[in-house]
């Protein structure tokens, strides 16, 4: 059985990083074709955009890629345990060239527009290039972080020196060498670059609005032996990590903080902040528990007051929120860079807050800053940005933008579908696990729980798949109810909208746990595909 085409492609996906390259390799392997489209001019993703010094990667590199292909695993080899944005950028490359992939992909051209045609049950996308193309399957592979947030701050437009934000950096080099530099932000960007601007600049001025918990990477060079063993035991890893919550192949212990000692605590934390290793799965309960979380905050507060020397900035560097509740970081000499004769710490949140840019620098309530240079490492509209941004039109002409009132009320089904937007899929959407696992595993669930939802129509003669408006209703009911359980809702961050101005707040990723989420997908997709509406050429079931 095969249907008749009547597409120009079977998919259009938008987005050219990891998300978008499979999602393409995988259709092509089930005879289906497809095109993506990526303003960029090369693959990547948010690896090819955030190019600032220092950028890193907080999920280690033997577990940040795909584990899909033999080939593709054995094929690579990191350098060390957390990747440099340079050689994850290489690997994007490698994926792209390996799988033959760039012939799909059309470069520096940014999708518009796309609208469902009801009577066809088509998409129709139309493309900055002034090109219009039709596809069955509409699929969005734009990932979480990709609209960059410049913050509405008065008299940017006067200011005479330089400026960049650290997810638009550009491709020549950026010399901080002689100069005075601001950066605004101290989330995982801001983190990774200070310590970099600091070794050249003449001063590096950090505004920092919330102090964030780091704990040490404890980065070096990966050992050959254990980059053998796991690729040897490559299905077995890949079976670990798709069945564990973070999508890492971590065992989270059983027991609770408080099952410890206050001297057995310690122990662990220490040994802990020594190696680079992770502090989540120490404890079963740090993001559930009051207490147990404030043990593991109250030691890193502890930390910073004996790495940093100047106490008054130490004071200032200390949270006093939740410990991991924003996105938690991973770092290389971060606090120590306070203790330089030419780095200094101004609060932006308590004592002196941003009043304007001027031409000359910025000026806090406190007087003005003289700048070259000011670097916003300010983060993202995530989570719903790079969705609303463009005009993606459903069934009755509503946008996604209407439909989820500008933010206010985002719904999906599993993350993945959208009642009114038939056959249109999102890969690591809202409501999925998506930033709080490791990516690359999110992603290789969703493509390949995707290319199974399109083989199944493709061998069914279905002509379209949408989700039932109450299936949304009760996924997004779930996932709200999850993260209410846990400490994460207590904080304002970018998980809740908090850091955009006017943004409405809610929580839009599922805290469940990666394995628990492919459980509940696969067996929607066991059920004949549970909660969606299926519409064959000459009838609609439910
Ligand atoms: P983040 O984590 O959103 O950090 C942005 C930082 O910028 C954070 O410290 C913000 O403070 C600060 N910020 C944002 N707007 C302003 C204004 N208007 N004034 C002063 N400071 C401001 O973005 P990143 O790029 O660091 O990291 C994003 C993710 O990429 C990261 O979690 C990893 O998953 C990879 P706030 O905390 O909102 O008070």
């Amino acid at each position: 059985k095969q249907r008749d085409k009547k597409t120009d492609f079977d998919a259009v996906i938008t987005g050219a990083g990891f998300a978008g390259l499979y999602m393409l390799h995988s259709l092509r392997e089930q005879g289906l074709t497809a095109r993506v489209y990526d303003t960029a001019d090369n693959v990547g993703g948010v690896w090819y955009w955030n190019r600032y010094p220092g950028a890193h990667c907080d999920s280690e590199a033997v577990y940040y890629g795909f584990t899909f292909s033999e080939e593709l695993y054995k094929g690579w080899t990191w350098s060390k345990r957390y990747a440099p944005q340079p050689e994850i950028l290489d690997y994007l490359n490698y994926v792209a060239d390996t799988l033959d992939l760039r012939k799909d992909i059309k470069f520096n051209t940014r999708v518009n527009t796309a609208e469902f045609d009801e009577e066809k049950n088509i998409w129709r996308i139309e493309t900055s290039n002034g090109s219009v193309v039709t596809a069955k399957y509409f699929i969005s592979g734009v990932g979480c972080l990709s609209a960059s947030n410049v913050p509405n701050i008065k008299g940017l437009a006067e200011f005479k020196g330089e400026w960049y934000h650290t997810g638009r950096w550009p491709h020549t080099k950026v010399d901080f060498t002689g100069k005075r530099v601001g950066v605004i932000g101290t989330g995982s960007s801001g983190m990774q670059l200070i310590p970099e601007v600091a070794k050249t600049a003449d001063h590096l001025t950090v505004f920092q609005r919330t102090p964030q918990y780091t704990t040490p990477a404890g980065n070096r060079p990966l050992e050959k032996e254990y980059v053998d063993e796991l690729k040897a035991n490559l299905q077995q890893l890949r079976n670990d990590m798709l069945s564990s919550p973070s999508g890492q192949p971590f065992k989270r212990s059983p027991l609770s903080v408080l099952d410890d000692t206050p001297e057995a605590q310690n122990k662990k934390f220490e040994e802990a902040w020594e190696k680079g290793l992770p502090f989540f799965p120490l404890y079963n309960d740090i993001l559930t528990n009051e207490k147990s979380n404030e043990i593991v905050a109250e030691f890193v507060r502890k930390k910073i007051g004996e790495v940093v020397k100047d106490q008054d900035t130490a004071k200032k560097l200390m949270p006093n929120y939740y410990f991991g509740t924003k996105r938690p970081v991973r770092d290389s000499y971060y606090y120590e860079t306070f203790n330089r004769e030419n780095v200094s710490l101004v609060d932006v949140k308590y004592e002196e807050p941003i009043q304007e840019i001027t031409e000359n620098g910025v000026r806090t309530k406190k007087g003005e800053y003289e700048l070259d240079m000011i670097i916003f490492a300010t983060g993202y509209d995530a989570m719903t940005g790079s969705l609303i941004k463009f005009d993606l039109i459903g069934k009755d002409g509503i946008t996604l933008k209407e439909k989820w009132e500008n933010g206010a009320s985002v719904s999906t089904y599993l993350g993945i579908a959208h009642a009114g937007f038939p056959n249109f899929f999102t890969i690591t959407g809202p409501e999925s696990p998506s930033v709080i696992t490791n990516v690359p595993t999110a992603i290789e669930q969703h493509v390949e729980w995707i290319s199974k939802c399109i083989q199944y129509m493709e061998d069914n003669l279905i002509e379209a798949i949408e989700a039932d408006s109450e299936a949304e209703k009760g996924w997004s009911a779930h996932c709200r109810e999850m993260a209410e359980s846990t400490l994460y809702v207590k904080t304002e961050s970018w998980y809740t909208g908090a850091n955009i101005e006017g943004k409405p707040r809610g929580f839009l990723i599922y805290v469940g746990g990666l394995n628990n989420y492919k459980k509940i997908c696969d067996e929607v997709a066991e059920n004949g595909y549970k909660g969606f509406s299926i519409k064959t050429s000459s009838h609609t079931t439910v």
